[in-house]
């Protein structure tokens, strides 16, 4: 049985994501407690630098980014499917919408004071601040969006979505959950969470009994582990054989060459590793380190960017 590690935190929307996809599939899995900010070093140790959340281990293999999981979690279980056909590009492209969109309309609506009370308020003004700070490092140069328009788009778009259950269906694209259900839902469990602020979702019923039956699949089994017991998995697991995957070269860059990959939209942080595969939709990395060993670590294609190390961006 493939040992499932999740490297998480509770408030983590993208985490509940993966969580509720866990339950779906009901997998099994270890759950690993990392902090809210930086410096995350027992994380980015398996990591090479990628710091966001949550982040799938399987031994020595490394999975960055909640559209990557959900794709590894499908090759572990495949039934049930999070891409029924002849929903799966629809559902995939609402996925995409909702994880970037949807999630930071979503964001700035609940960190709106009466929100940040719920959500924060069992820290403390030196660990709020703390977070203030790490969050708005992270972001850097991204725009942002002021709450009142926040407000006025979440509106609509809670509209829209309870508009897509108007025909009775369960279910976001029909009759069964797709990967669009569980990127929708986490952005709205976060609103629920920011409990002040959650009456927005009273004007969608449909929605908010939507919210309830995707909150009921719950989350399966998990088993605590400390993340020194995660790095021991990584050191004693051999990565994934990359050998035969195909190749899909659209840098000039061949296998085997040194690289860097980063996000392309928020926390740049780069991980540098020599390049083992590229496919149509995903990269993988090797690198070492101290206490991981020799790991894979692997991104989507969509919202990374590859490149060699020492190559400066024109801008
Ligand atoms: N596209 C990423 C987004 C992940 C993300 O932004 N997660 C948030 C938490 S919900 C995060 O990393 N926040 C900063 C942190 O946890 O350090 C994914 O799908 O995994």
């Amino acid at each position: 049985m493939t040992d499932i590690i999740l490297h998480h935190y509770l408030l983590s929307p993208f985490a509940e994501k993966i969580r509720t996809i866990l339950g779906f599939k009901q997998l099994r899995w270890n759950s690993v407690i990392i902090p809210l900010i930086m410096p995350k070093p027992d994380l980015t140790a398996l990591t090479g630098g990628y710091r966001r959340t949550p982040v799938l281990q399987i031994g020595a293999d490394i999975y960055c980014d909640t559209a990557l999981i959900a794709d590894v979690l499908e090759r572990i279980a495949p039934a049930p499917s999070l891409y029924p056909a002849p929903v799966a590009g629809m559902a995939r492209i609402l996925a995409q919408w909702a994880d970037s969109t949807l999630f930071w309309t979503a964001i700035t609506y609940a960190f709106q004071p009466a929100g940040r009370a719920s959500l924060l308020g069992g820290m403390s003004p030196e660990e709020m601040k703390a977070f203030g700070a790490d969050r708005a490092a992270m972001r850097g140069a991204m725009p942002r969006m002021a709450a009142a328009e926040a407000t006025a788009s979440l509106a609509d778009y809670i509209w829209r979505l309870d508009n897509m259950l108007a025909d009775g269906s369960p279910y976001l694209l029909g009759t069964q959950p797709t990967i669009a259900d569980f990127s929708v839902y986490h952005p709205l469990w976060f609103v629920r969470k920011a409990t002040a602020l959650a009456g927005i979702l009273d004007a969608a019923p449909k929605l908010s009994a939507w919210l309830d039956r995707m909150k009921a699949i719950g989350h399966h089994r998990f088993d605590s582990m400390d993340a020194g017991q995660a790095l021991q998995a990584a050191r004693f697991g051999a990565p994934s054989d990359c050998k035969d995957l195909p190749f899909s070269d659209t840098h000039g860059i061949a296998l085997g060459e040194r690289v860097i990959i980063t996000p392309t939209d928020y926390a740049l942080d780069p991980v540098e590793g020599e390049l083992v595969a590229a496919t149509a939709n995903e990269f993988a990395l090797r690198r070492s380190d101290e206490r991981a060993g020799s790991v894979h670590v692997h991104f989507p294609r969509v919202g990374f960017q590859l490149k060699r190390p020492g190559i400066e961006e024109r801008r």
